[in-house]
């Protein structure tokens, strides 16, 4: 009998927005009999990813740099994890993936939309998630939230104001171009309501 279909399921959102704090109880909400959920990241999710990762999270570079760092550990991680998953039937859960290129490179720095579209053609060719949930919430809950968090800040969250709402608004033109695949998310509720509109979002992929 062949494998059952595999789902990619991505997260994005502003820094601080929650999907991390989601994400386990997403994996855990989708467990079914016979089911693998996969739990990846990016930029990350293979060893050579999370080099690149730890480069570009703390090194300061150019946007067009930043942006071909992003897209090779994209492509290491879809070869490696994510296609590998995907084709013995596993639903993939990964923590940002192309949006969040498109958000924070293309709407945040300035780097040419065309030139992200033409990597992502290249190098994840057939490969779109099923489902994106997109954590929106404004600059003051994110800010709120990282700073009671105590930890430092990487530099992507060091940016500014005015960063930070072009790449919101980077995402939420995302979203209105892509009403079926991207699923906005009201981040800002308490956890309780956030969940409940992520089970709302995912319902019709046979999850559960
Ligand atoms: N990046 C990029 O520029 N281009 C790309 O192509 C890719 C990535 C793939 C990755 O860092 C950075 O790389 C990211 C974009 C860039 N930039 N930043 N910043 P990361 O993966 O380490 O960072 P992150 O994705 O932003 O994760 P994060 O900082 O952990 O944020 P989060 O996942 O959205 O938030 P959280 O950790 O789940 O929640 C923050 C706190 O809020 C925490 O204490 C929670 O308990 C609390 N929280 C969350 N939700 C709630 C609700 N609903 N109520 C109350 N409290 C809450």
């Amino acid at each position: 009998m062949p494998a059952a279909k595999g789902r990619f399921i991505t997260l994005e959102g502003v820094d601080g927005a929650g999907k991390s704090v989601h994400l386990p109880w997403i994996a855990h909400w989708l467990q079914a009999p016979g089911r693998e959920v996969l739990v990846t990241r990016e930029p990350g999710g293979t060893p050579l990813a999370e080099k690149l990762r730890t480069l570009v999270l703390a090194e300061a570079m150019d946007p067009l740099s930043e942006t071909l760092v992003m897209f090779a550990a994209r492509a290491d991680h879809v070869a490696r994890t994510i296609q590998p998953a995907l084709a013995r039937g596993a639903w993939v859960l990964c923590d940002r993936f192309t949006d969040s290129t498109c958000a924070y490179q293309g709407a945040g720095k300035r780097v040419p939309q065309t030139l992200i579209l033409r990597l992502a053609r290249y190098v994840h060719p057939d490969l779109q998630p099923d489902r994106t949930l997109l954590f929106d919430c404004s600059f003051e809950v994110s800010r709120q939230r990282l700073q009671a968090t105590g930890r430092d800040l990487d530099r992507f969250e060091r940016e500014t104001r005015e960063f930070f709402d072009r790449v919101r608004a980077g995402y939420r033109r995302l979203a209105a171009a892509e009403p079926e695949r991207i699923r906005v998310i009201d981040a800002a509720q308490p956890l309780e309501h956030v969940r409940a509109q992520v089970r709302a979002a995912l319902a019709d992929l046979g999850g559960r």
